[in-house]
């Protein structure tokens, strides 16, 4: 034994000589990196302000005191980027050294001079206006930066790398094609060399993934398929024999965090296809609706966590996943957050995605039909909006999170939609809250099935918030260590969907409005201390940032597809010195489901969808004929639409179909009646016939 120890000595000692790679490498961008680590102070160089996503800056000129004094330092219009109704501006502008980058729902950047909002360079995507594999409006999410350039995902699902001093294109690197139902919404992430990227198609029936290149040449250096083969991690909750990782869906809709230290990458992970119908994919079906990690530099599985077991709601993790220190109990944890579409937020330990305060598994409705999960995970803690639809006439079944369906219309709360959708949230050390924005909204959920076809639609049946029902929103602030509500103000709009939050050491929270203001609360209390008319839909990210010794909050305002929030092609910047007024208010998004309000066109027999620029619209939305009138519907957009009946209680009595870009289709109103109808794609979208 004694004679053994200093043998195994030298032979450590060996090996370690044996490993030169093992030496430090110089970082690619040393600056970037450093800068990325946090915490955010002067620039804001990746979309959730550094590696955390917590959007949280140590700026404090702006305060509690102060705040009110914010006026528009400039205001930019983008020359008619991404101004029209098929887009949503989501995108967070990035700064450093007193230059902003912005990226429009066209994928066209610009750089902006950050002090006064002056053109520095521009870059036009040109990319097809044709596409079709764009479900929830045209959206870019932001940028990333290093090594001199910037970086982008596109709707077109290639990746670019622009030259960061002009916007001339580096590299361009196909993900996939678009014609296949492939797109990217996501900022990506810049770390030490890599690119990281996710994907979306989640209702198209594509194979999820994050893909990391290389930042220098944009070759691809790894792919991790959320959608695992059999035989792989995961590869088991999948019906055995069947080819559901190839198109089951599980995309990602969001940037990714990073931990240096542990070198793990973590992403939130959307629903699975068919989205409704669960009867053809039994099993838990991952990592669908799931946090994953992931070894940063290879791409090798570290852990997952899964939100929702065989998901058959729409119930994504599409908010990004947050990374946060804290103390629970006396012991320091490495935590990551992620507000899901559940209306909770899941607080994990990020070293091994083990819960940190508590998730049950409860027993829940059961649907065999639906192969439904026995359990599902329920947080300890508080949802940020009510999680129990309230009966409505019309309807014969309603119920809670969770509740089953099959071809009945079930009226369930959250929708499919949130609780937080898209939207990030933030978190402040000082108070340790998560600010959380909510969708309050109900869906009537109907499974009708699909057939999987190459770069179509694969939903499996549809979800529409009931003509009548009542739509509006919560801002929460979630405590770290509890998962309990500091704080909730009711608003007037849902957003979840769009904007999100950003904090700051000056004791403030930032967020935009549908109705299109920007808004300051007090951090501690939720009070809302300051608001300003953007002019449009203000449905971003605000950011902060310095230039010149002033502090600035910027934020795209250009409104969102989701909620009907005015378009619009701004970049608002505000300091204490600004001198810029506010604009007139926009057209406030609806608070009630349905085509209610708006004009009637008496005996108008052709609707058109998509027209006068407003892609996800029909025109007219309300028109009264005599009965056996025959009415045709056009599709006069881009995108693929339908005209579906939603009376109701009922789904689908009467459907044009998918009707592509050009095609028409003739229905005839024989009997009296109201006759309400949605696109079954789009369910945002409403229609209404009234034949006399
Ligand atoms: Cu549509």
């Amino acid at each position: 034994m004694l004679r053994r120890a200093p043998m195994m000595t030298l032979t450590v000692l060996a090996l370690g000589l044996l490993l030169p790679a093992a030496a430090p490498v110089r970082a690619a961008d040393e600056e970037i990196d450093r800068l990325l680590q946090g915490p955010v102070g002067k620039d804001w160089v990746t979309n959730g302000g550094d590696l955390t996503n917590q959007r949280y800056s140590t700026l404090k000129q702006i305060d509690t005191g102060n705040v009110k004094q914010l006026k528009g330092a400039w205001m930019t219009r983008l020359k008619g980027s991404g101004f029209g109704g098929k887009y949503s501006f989501e995108a967070t502008p990035l700064v450093k050294d007193g230059i902003m980058y912005i990226v429009t729902g066209n994928d066209d950047v610009f750089a902006l001079n950050a002090k006064t909002g002056e053109f520095l360079w521009e870059r036009w995507s040109g990319i097809d206006q044709k596409l079709t594999s764009v479900c929830c409006g045209w959206d870019n999410r932001g940028l990333a930066m290093g090594e001199g350039m910037l970086f982008l995902g596109q709707l077109d699902a290639n990746v670019a790398a622009l030259d960061i001093k002009t916007g001339k294109e580096v590299w361009k690197t196909p993900i996939e094609v678009w014609q296949d139902g492939y797109g990217i919404t996501s900022a990506p992430l810049y770390y030490d060399g890599i690119v990281y990227s996710g994907i979306t198609g989640g209702e198209y029936g594509v194979r999820g993934r994050l893909t990391a290149l290389d930042a220098k040449t944009g070759k691809i250096l790894w792919r991790w398929y959320t959608l695992p083969a059999p035989g792989d991690v995961g590869g088991n909750s999948w019906p055995a024999g069947t080819d559901h990782y190839l198109h089951g869906g599980a995309t990602i809709w969001n940037t990714p965090a990073l931990d240096p230290q542990l070198g793990l990458v973590y992403f939130s992970v959307g629903n699975c296809g068919p989205d409704y119908d669960g009867s053809i994919r039994e099993g838990d079906n991952l990592f669908c609706a799931s946090v994953v990690a992931l070894k940063a530099k290879t791409g090798e599985y570290a852990w997952h966590f899964q939100e929702v077991h065989h998901d058959i709601w729409d119930y994504d993790a599409a908010s990004p996943a947050l990374l946060f220190d804290t103390v629970i109990n006396g012991q320091p944890r490495k935590g990551i957050a992620q507000a899901g579409r559940t209306g909770w937020v899941y607080i994990l330990d990020r070293t091994d995605g083990k819960p940190l305060i508590g998730v049950e598994e409860r027993a829940v409705p059961q649907e065999p039909r639906q192969k439904t999960a026995k359990t599902q995970p329920y947080p300890i803690g508080d949802a940020i909006v009510p999680q129990c639809a309230q009966p409505l006439e019309g309807y014969e079944r309603a119920g809670c999170i969770f509740e089953v369906f099959w071809e009945e219309p079930t009226l369930i709360q959250p929708s499919g939609i949130g609780g937080t959708n898209w939207s990030p949230m933030s978190y402040n050390p000082d108070t340790g809250y998560f600010y959380v924005p909510g969708t309050i909204r109900t869906s009537a959920f109907a499974r009708y099935g699909d057939q999987y076809k190459k770069g179509k639609q694969y939903n499996g049946g549809t979800q529409a918030a009931p003509i009548g029902s009542e739509m509006s929103g919560t801002w929460t602030a979630i405590h770290g260590t509890t998962n309990k509500i500091g704080w909730q103000k009711n608003v007037p709009y849902r957003v979840g969907s769009g904007g999100g939050s950003s904090t700051t050491a000056g004791g403030l929270v930032f967020h935009g409005d549908p109705g299109g203001t920007i808004q300051a609360r007090d951090a501690k209390t939720g009070e809302m201390l300051w608001q300003f008319q953007t002019g449009f839909g203000a449905e971003a990210t605000p950011m902060v940032y310095e230039a010149d010794g002033d502090e600035y909050v910027a934020i795209a305002a250009g409104g969102n597809q989701g909620v009907g929030s005015a378009n619009g092609d701004a970049v608002w910047a505000f300091s204490l010195k600004g001198q810029v007024n506010p604009l007139y208010p926009p057209p406030p998004p609806a608070t009630v489901a349905g085509p209610a309000t708006g004009p009637i066109a008496e005996g108008a027999d052709t609707v058109k969808i998509g027209d006068n620029n407003i892609e996800f619209g029909y025109f007219p939305k309300r028109t009264r004929v005599k009965a056996g009138t025959a009415i045709t519907f056009t599709n006069v957009g881009d995108t693929p639409h339908t005209a579906t009946a939603f009376d109701n209680g009922k789904i689908g009595s009467w459907d044009t179909g998918v009707l592509n870009s050009g095609e028409s289709k003739t229905i005839t109103f024989d009997k009296p009646g109201n006759y309400y109808y949605i696109c079954s794609p789009h369910p945002w979208m409403y229609g209404q016939v009234i034949v006399e």
